[in-house]
């Protein structure tokens, strides 16, 4: 693990933030109503009935499950953390060993390691719908062109019917959730922004850092409703939450890849911010825009997003895909 100097910073936050989610405990339970915050809670998991594995991957750790919560469809994210270097000592001596075997030189072992050392990050969608759970489905992809004529008679009409809520954005925007984990604002209503940790990341460790800055201003929907004016808004979001960064993680500029998804999955305009050699899921050339690439497009052409043609992966089963089909467009 590289970044060792920043994990004091990543235990002593993970540590107050536990105890900040202690404390925040009863304050849940008189029926706080606040979604975010990390509480010990009971294990609502047992009563989880599987009805499918989504998809999984032995080399990523992962596994994606659909099923059923208390009768409500769900889908379960369960991820194996990484082996963290400051936490390598209590491993090593908390830990027992089962031998495997062992021929000359080379021995293999399980070890067993300490609990709070084997942690599996469990992210729950519930209730779940069909559309999250197309969302974690291995699938075929295909990949489409979208000109500007397409967006406004296939894509737009499509969105606007079928896209997800983006409840949870507006919950952090309105501070109704994930308050404090808010690592940077900006409050002014047209250029500002709030930047948090995306939820796939547990924080832990600076290498795979992922960030999301999410715009105050609603209604931009993707860069596709971009033009020069935004151009404020970007810059700014570019500039303080690099410098944020580097504040909060000592990460610089350099190595960070700051850009936005189309399509996106929500509908409202978030520009993720991802340690640079962290390969996060979507950051592929066919669905990742850089941001200072975007910002150029519309300093040279203020409709550049309105009017160019953009090419974008959907997965075999997204309705949207279905459209593209139907308008013989593939
Ligand atoms: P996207 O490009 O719209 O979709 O990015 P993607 O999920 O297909 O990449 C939205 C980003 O927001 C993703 O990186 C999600 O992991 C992240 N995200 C989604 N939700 C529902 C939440 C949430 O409730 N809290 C936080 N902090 N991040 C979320």
């Amino acid at each position: 693990m590289a970044d060792s100097a920043a994990k004091p910073w990543a235990k002593h936050e993970t540590d107050e933030l536990y105890q900040k989610a202690k404390r925040a405990k009863s304050d849940n339970e008189n029926g706080g109503g606040e979604v975010g915050k990390e509480i010990e809670c009971e294990n609502i998991l047992s009563e989880f009935k599987t009805t499918k594995v989504l998809s999984d991957s032995a080399r990523e750790k992962n596994i994606f499950i659909h099923g059923k919560l208390a009768d409500q469809d769900a889908v379960i994210i369960l991820e194996k953390t990484p082996i963290r270097e400051d936490t390598l000592a209590e491993l090593f001596t908390g830990s027992t060993l089962k031998l495997e075997m062992k021929n000359d030189i080379y021995s293999t072992y399980r070890l067993q390691a300490p609990p709070q050392l084997n942690e599996i990050k469990t992210t729950v969608v519930c209730p779940a719908t069909e559309k999250h759970i197309k969302k974690y489905q291995r699938q075929e992809s295909f990949l489409v062109e979208e000109t500007g004529a397409d967006y406004q008679s296939i894509t737009l009409p499509y969105i606007q019917k079928q896209s997800f809520s983006v409840q949870w954005v507006y919950n952090i925007l309105e501070k109704k959730a994930e308050a404090d984990r808010i690592v940077f604002e900006d409050p002014d209503p047209t250029v500002g922004f709030l930047l948090l940790p995306d939820f796939k990341w547990d924080q832990k460790q600076v290498d795979d850092l992922y960030l999301i800055a999410i715009t105050l201003q609603r209604g931009i929907r993707s860069f596709r409703d971009l033009t020069q004016e935004h151009l404020p808004l970007l810059q700014n979001i570019f500039q303080k939450g690099k410098e944020a960064i580097l504040q909060r993680y000592q990460l610089p500029a350099s190595k960070l890849r700051v850009y936005l998804h189309y399509q996106p999955s929500y509908y409202h305009l978030h520009v993720h911010f991802t340690k640079l050699g962290y390969e996060a899921p979507g950051c592929g050339v066919e669905r990742a825009h850089l941001l200072a690439d975007v910002i150029q497009n519309l300093q040279s052409d203020p409709e550049y997003y309105k009017t160019r043609t953009l090419y974008f992966p959907l997965r075999v089963d997204d309705g949207l895909l279905s459209k593209y089909k139907e308008a013989e467009r593939l």
